[in-house]
């Protein structure tokens, strides 16, 4: 059976402060239908999709953070993202901030199939940036305030004909991350993130920013014989510039896709998971060629 089909990446310009999440779904509402018309079985949306990239700014009010989190999902803003994939037949990835009944707060993402049903989700592990205001710095990056690190590992999940994997924004910064869902076997690996061009603590690798982003993802696709699609929210939002450049990436780590505008702006590749094979039967054999007991430092505990 093939297991061929084309995926989406769904990049969405900046999104205000003040903007409704209605507006927001409606902007993703419009891209799912782009993303359909050119063929697509899975839509994949940016982290933190819904709101703009709050952790940029320090609040300590709890009802002026929790404003940000969503306590249910779907839920009556999200509700048109579900009916319309239902509708239209077509699946999607969408990073939200998540409040459980518990009280807890994570920087999560959902896969939702074809009939609008969740069948997975992640909360973020690698949380980037620090805990406490710095008001020396331009602009915060608050999210080690804002979330608790992810609770549900790397899970890897059967789904559209194949075994699918997400990590969030930073995570693909970590060889860890693609190591442990390639071990787990996932055969497309789906992301989004929000990236400053600036980052405070070393300006000088500002102009490596976007660089950076296809490194990280072109190895870990290639390392693991894998496929990605990793998706931005993009453009000057609230004064702060965020790359672009959403991608998808084949399991040899060649590029299939960019997006060529930091607005919002559909790609689409095909991607044949039978291909994975290609890195997996061969260079990256585990079985064969990977050393496991040399490599205990990397799960020894820090410090
Ligand atoms: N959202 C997110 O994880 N962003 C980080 C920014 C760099 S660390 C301050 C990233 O890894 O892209």
């Amino acid at each position: 059976m093939s297991r061929k089909f084309i995926v989406a990446g769904a990049q969405l310009g900046p999104i205000a402060k003040d903007e409704p999440r209605a507006s927001a779904v409606a902007r993703m509402c419009a891209l799912m239908r782009r993303a359909h018309a050119q063929g697509a079985a899975l839509v994949v949306f940016p982290e933190l999709a819904l709101t703009t990239f709050f952790p940029r700014w320090y609040e300590t009010e709890p009802a002026k953070i929790d404003c940000w989190f969503e306590t249910e999902m779907p839920n009556a803003d999200t509700a048109p993202l579900f009916a319309l994939a239902r509708e239209l037949g077509i699946g999607f990835h969408l990073g939200y901030a998540e409040l459980t009944p518990e009280g807890r707060h994570f920087n999560t993402a959902i896969l939702v199939s074809d009939k609008g049903e969740i069948l997975a989700k992640y909360r973020k592990i690698h949380l980037p940036g620090h805990a406490e205001n710095e008001p020396w710095r331009p602009f915060q990056h608050l999210e080690k305030y804002y979330f608790e690190k992810g609770d549900l590992g790397f899970p890897v999940f059967d789904a559209f004909g194949g075994k699918l994997g997400m990590c969030i924004c930073n995570d693909r910064r970590w060889p860890e991350t693609w190591r442990v869902l390639g071990l787990g076997g996932a055969e497309l690996v789906v992301l989004g993130y929000n990236t400053p061009s600036h980052y405070v603590p070393a300006p000088e690798h500002d102009h490596l920013q976007y660089f950076h982003n296809e490194l990280s993802i072109q190895a870990g696709c290639y390392q693991n014989g894998l496929w990605a699609v990793a998706v931005a929210k993009a453009g000057v939002e609230e004064g702060s510039d965020l790359i672009g450049g959403s991608l998808i990436v084949a399991p040899t780590g060649e590029i299939l896709a960019r997006a060529a505008t930091v607005g919002d702006e559909v790609i689409t590749a095909e991607v044949d998971l039978d291909r994975c094979a290609e890195i997996r039967a061969n260079v990256f054999n585990f079985d064969l060629h990977r050393q496991p007991e040399d490599y205990a430092a990397i799960t020894a505990p820090k410090g």
